[in-house]
């Protein structure tokens, strides 16, 4: 099997790198992980020059001499070139579309706001957004909403199969719920994120990032 290496950063700011590794584990694709310290300025400069943009993840595919961005295409590229018995987007192209915009929904309207929120907690003091970070919390809470009632009959994002939208409901509503849980508010939200926990590729990734989770930011600092 190709060697293909997946980069991500250290797990409390690396939610979005959990995207791939659900999707890497859910067909048992062979890679290898590779944590980059963005506080090592060494590290840091290493992985610029793989993507100068800075963010997590990135999928060097040795094999086909690729190196991949962004984690939405990350899984769509697997779902090309390493396909497994779980297709993460629909052939049909009018299906592949909607599973599209239902990945750009909960990475925008929910994983954004999410990150604005907790991003404002690990600012220095006196540096905060205030306005922003409620103008956030409204867009989460809009969004939410949304998803609530796009969930109430359904089991998955697109319905009855499992896929790239799936993957990115799970940061985005998983971190959305610490900061502003949702369990009585939004049920079907809440249950879906229960369905996707449940999930054993979700399941293994959140566990293997339960020993950084004492590093999320839960609530700013008092004296912040
Ligand atoms: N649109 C990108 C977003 C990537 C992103 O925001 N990554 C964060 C971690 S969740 C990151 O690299 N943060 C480090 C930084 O900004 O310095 C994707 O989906 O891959």
């Amino acid at each position: 099997m190709p060697r293909r290496r997946n980069h991500g950063g250290p797990s409390e700011r690396s939610d979005r790198a959990c995207l791939v590794l659900i999707a890497l584990y859910e067909n048992g694709t062979p890679f290898e992980p590779h944590i980059v310290d963005l506080g090592n300025a060494a590290a840091a400069g290493e992985f610029k020059k793989l993507w100068p943009i800075g963010k997590f993840p990135v999928l060097r595919d040795e094999a086909r001499d690729r190196m991949v961005p962004e984690s939405s295409i990350i899984i769509e590229y697997l779902d090309q070139h390493y396909p497994g018995k779980t297709r993460f987007l629909p052939a049909d192209p009018d299906l592949a579309r909607q599973t599209r915009m239902r990945d750009r929904f909960f990475d925008l309207y929910l994983q954004l706001p999410m990150q604005k929120v907790v991003g404002d907690r690990l600012r220095p003091p006196g540096k905060g957004d205030a306005f922003g970070v409620e103008q956030a919390k409204v867009q989460l809470q809009t969004a939410l909403g949304m998803v609530d009632g796009d969930m109430a009959t359904k089991t998955w994002a697109m319905g009855e199969s499992f896929g790239t939208a799936d993957c990115a409901a799970v940061p985005a509503l998983y971190y959305a719920n610490l900061i502003t849980p949702f369990t009585s508010t939004y049920k079907h939200a809440a249950a879906y994120l229960d369905r996707l926990m449940g999930r054993p590729s979700v399941a293994r990734t959140l566990k293997e990032a339960e020993p950084y989770r004492h590093l999320f930011p839960q609530e700013r600092m008092p004296q912040d």
